[in-house]
């Protein structure tokens, strides 16, 4: 494999004195390995001074540059696609719309539980001391669940939050409510909602946060391959622990190499731009009928391997009769997906027997399972990979994350940190709810919803903490959630590093560090898991800004278990522990990890060795070598076209076999006159998320006009009058945004792309329904389940008209702090 010139690996050649030692065979005494650490770290004494301090994002580890007490700039460790992101973190640190000081918004100061929850948004807002936060914090956490019980809490809750083990505001919310008794919380996610769930019925396994066929043995053996609904060159830039790139390589050495790509997409994506790759554009949401039509021609024309579907799979002859018609009556030739998909049927014809006539690695992404229906995309894609016959082939079969996070970089032989844990609840913890029904549950208390197969009833929410997640961008149907959120609760509590419309939604605001103001620990490749990143603190807190992990030890002091909360640890002892729990696990595999002193005095990262066996890891070899003896963790142990357990759920909208549905939003849905363009909302490319909004140096490169940019192609734009640059109005009967118009034939005719993330902007702060002047994309999308079975989320849909604005002046004031703040 081509390795991506770094500097990281000149660094590596120059010292290389953190590197773990693989024992190999023989084990090393420690003192051996220990000397060694020491005499190299002599060698280095200033590292530290000299090349900036290393810690890391999401977005990849850098040395941070701090001149007369300012972190001036970041250093990009690995140069990736996502340079630009790091070199726009300071100018975040620094960004206007930092929360400084504890606030209360005066409504809820005044009247606490009592106080009017429809001014939440529009309150002004009244600068408190940390004592009188923390004391009011604790108060109602008591009074709450005195009042109604843990399961009126709903607490440490969805998010992407930042990179560092210890400093995980997700789990130090969720640790002070489990000490404290319990706390409402939630299963799955944002990203894979469908999938997850259906996956484990079909393959016996997640699939899609599972390691995939190593890139070397992609490399080695594929000779074609289909990217269905991915755009891995933006999507690989974040991870949720602190990037590798690997992935970057594997894509890199594809085309060198000069592997032949397929991207279905209805954009023009960078990667198939990168990779010179022939692009297919699909209309949105009707995948799974592309994938039947190139089941239908194989079957037709006896491409399939049957002998596969035989010893591999159950299910086959059921999805034989829904594939000629006899089922319902409609046979999934080609022709039927056409009228579907938009892709010609000589195309879909030809697709299918290149696919069959060579090693061929179909890659999904993650869009065509948040979509309504978004089981079937996913389990489709597996009948399909069935009928090829070459999963657990090395080069073949399907990978459910080459877009994600290096997903295939092989994975090393070393120790694991683990991070700050939520403990073990005190008292009994309700059946959490599904990530993206949280809404549904807060508008219908005692609502009981079936999902998986199981009764879940809605608690009675009372009181709302979020720490580390921004729901005002990533849930669907922003201005439902503003009625359910002015509707609801008695409390909503956030810790935000920054005036987000969630914290500008909330009652009261805690100041929340960023990752770069304090001390953690943070691992390097999530599926490589190869390294492992100090991340030292860079400047003090901003403010009065506090660590999550402080602040909730205050308030669990006030609750009179503090001790337990923190264990009698301090910061510095909690990062000793964390680092020795994978000293031990790395041992455990003949590794020896310096001693965490020198690791840490050194301030440089470590790298685990990756064995040779790791470099031409195939998924699902194993299986295919001996079903029997190694069996999937289906009822059958075999691959399930046909899932008799999902089929005995009876959920209407997903059978016992992959199918294709009608979604409620697409070009032939009867709302499709007023809004006939498809609305795309992908993954951002030049942040995560919301996170690095309020960078304005970055978002100078993307923004038009100040706004979410919005692509939209020639016919459509010139149809209606709309220029580049030109400020549009994206609407539907869910609302309105204002955006900026990007035009473009990298976009197909039918559908706009307005990615999420874009920082919510009401023109009237906190009324319902108001115009978001900066354009975020969930206004318009609906909050609606994929399906009974999995009720993951719907973002990858909605419809919309599209106008040149022409009504008054609306400036974006996303960036600025609310009424009353003190900044
Ligand atoms: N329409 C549509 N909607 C989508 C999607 C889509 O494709 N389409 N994608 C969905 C997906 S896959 C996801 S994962 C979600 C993402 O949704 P989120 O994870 O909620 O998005 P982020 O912008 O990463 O929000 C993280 C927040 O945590 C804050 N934060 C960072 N570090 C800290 C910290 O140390 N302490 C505290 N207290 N706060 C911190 C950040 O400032 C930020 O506001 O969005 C989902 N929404
Ligand atoms: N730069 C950047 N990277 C990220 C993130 C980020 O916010 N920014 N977020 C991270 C997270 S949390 C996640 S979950 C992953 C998300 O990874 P994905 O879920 O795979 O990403 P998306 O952006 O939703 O969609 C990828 C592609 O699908 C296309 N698409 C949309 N609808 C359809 C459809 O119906 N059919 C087909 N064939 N294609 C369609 C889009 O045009 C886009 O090119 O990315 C991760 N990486
Ligand atoms: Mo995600």
């Amino acid at each position: 494999m081509k390795v991506r010139e770094t500097e990281e690996k000149m660094d590596l050649s120059r010292r290389r004195l953190l590197k773990a030692l693989g024992i190999g065979g023989a084990a090393l005494p420690m003192t051996a390995v220990a000397s060694n650490s020491v005499l190299a770290a002599i060698r280095n004494p200033n590292l530290r001074e000299a090349e900036g301090i290393l810690t890391g994002a999401h977005w990849g580890p850098f040395r941070a540059v701090v001149k007369d007490g300012k972190f001036v700039e970041a250093i990009p460790l690995i140069h990736s696609p996502a340079d630009d992101m790091i070199r726009a973190i300071p100018d975040q640190v620094y960004s206007p719309t930092r929360v400084k000081y504890p606030h209360i918004r005066r409504g809820f100061l005044e009247k606490r539980g009592k106080a009017d929850p429809s001014l939440r948004g529009r309150d002004e807002w009244v600068r408190v001391s940390w004592e009188q936060a923390l004391d009011i914090v604790a108060s109602e956490i008591q009074r709450v669940r005195t009042e109604h019980g843990g399961s009126s809490i709903l607490a440490g809750l969805y998010g992407w939050k930042s990179v560092g083990l210890l400093h995980n505001s997700r789990n130090a919310v969720r640790r002070l409510m489990y000490l404290g008794g319990g706390c409402q919380g939630y299963f799955g996610d944002y990203s894979t909602g469908a999938a997850q769930i259906i996956m484990p019925h079909v393959m016996g396994a997640l699939e899609v946060y599972d390691q995939q066929t190593v890139w070397p043995a992609v490399l080695a053996n594929s000779q074609f391959v289909v990217i269905f609904g991915a755009d891995p060159y933006v999507t690989l830039k974040n991870s949720w622990n602190i990037p590798d790139f690997e992935g970057y390589n594997g894509f890199d050495a594809l085309k060198a190499k000069g592997i032949r790509v397929v991207t279905i997409d209805p954009v023009h994506t960078d990667t198939a731009k990168q990779l010179n790759a022939e692009w297919l554009p699909v209309r949105q949401r009707t995948d799974v009928a592309l994938m039947l039509g190139l089941m239908h021609t194989l079957y037709t024309e006896k491409l399939y391997d049957a002998k596969f579907l035989k010893t591999y799979t159950v299910g086959f002859p059921e999805i034989e009769a829904y594939l000629v018609g006899k089922e319902d009556g409609v046979a999934k030739t080609p022709e039927w997906a056409s009228g579907l998909c938009g892709i010609p049927a000589d195309k879909i014809r030809a697709l299918a027997r290149e696919m069959a006539a060579k090693r061929t690695m179909l890659m999904a992404g993650w869009s065509i399972q948040r979509q309504q229906h978004g089981e079937q995309a996913h389990w489709m894609l597996v009948t399909l990979a069935a009928m090829l016959g070459q999963i657990g082939l090395p080069g073949g079969g399907i990978g459910f994350s080459y877009h994600y996070a290096s997903g295939g970089s092989p994975t090393a032989r070393g120790g694991m940190l683990k991070g700050l844990g939520a403990g073990t609840a005190t008292g009994p913890l309700p059946p959490p709810i599904p990530a993206a029904r949280i809404f549904d549950c807060l508008m219908n208390p005692g609502k009981t919803i079936n999902v998986n197969g199981k009764d879940i009833t809605y608690p009675d929410i009372k009181m709302i903490y979020w720490a580390g997640g921004n729901p005002f961008h990533h849930h669907q149907d922003i201005n439902q959630l503003v009625r359910s959120w002015q509707h609801r609760p008695e409390v909503v509590i956030v810790h935000e590093p920054y005036w987000t419309a969630t914290a500008k939604h909330a009652d009261i605001v805690l100041p929340a560090t960023t990752s770069y103001e304090r001390n953690d620990l943070e691992m390097g490749g999530d599926y490589s898991a190869k390294y492992i990143f100090p991340m030292h603190k860079v400047i003090d807190p901003i403010g009065e800004s506090r660590n999550d992990f402080d602040i909730c030890a205050d308030i669990a002091e006030r609750l009179g278990y503090r001790s337990a909360y923190t264990e009698d640890r301090d910061e510095m002892q909690w990062l000793k522990d964390l680092y020795k729990g994978a000293t031990v696990g790395a041992r455990a595999s003949r590794v020896a990890l310096p001693p965490f002193e020198l690791f840490w005095k050194s301030g440089d990262y470590v790298e685990f060795p990756i064995p040779d066996s790791a470099k031409t890891w195939v998924r699902h070899a194993d299986f295919r070598g001996d079903p029997l003896l190694n069996p999937l963790g289906t009822p059958s142990g075999l691959i399930e076209l046909f899932s008799k357990k999902v089929a005995g759920m009876g959920y209407a909208d997903c059978a016992g076999h992959a199918r294709w549905y009608e979604p409620i939003d697409w070009h032939k849905s009867d709302r499709s006159s007023r809004y006939p363009l498809s609305l795309i909302s992908s993954h951002p490319s030049h942040r995560l998320h919301s996170q690095l909004s309020n960078a304005m140096s970055l978002r100078k490169t993307y923004a038009v006009d100040g706004r979410e940019p919005l692509l939209i192609n020639t016919q459509d734009a010139a149809a209606r009058g709309i220029k580049s640059g030109d400020v549009v109005r994206v609407f539907n009967d869910l609302g309105q945004v204002l955006a900026g118009a990007v035009v473009t034939d990298d976009i197909m005719p039918g559908a706009v792309r307005l990615s999420e993330g874009g920082w919510y902007d009401p023109a009237e702060p906190g009324v319902p329904g108001s115009l978001c002047k900066n354009g975020s994309v969930n206004v318009l999308v609906r909050d609606i389940p994929t399906s009974g079975l999995a009720m993951g989320n719907c973002g990858q849909s909605g419809i919309v008209q599209v106008e040149r604005y022409t009504g008054p002046k609306m400036p974006v004031t996303a960036f600025e702090p609310p009424k009353g703040a003190v900044s």
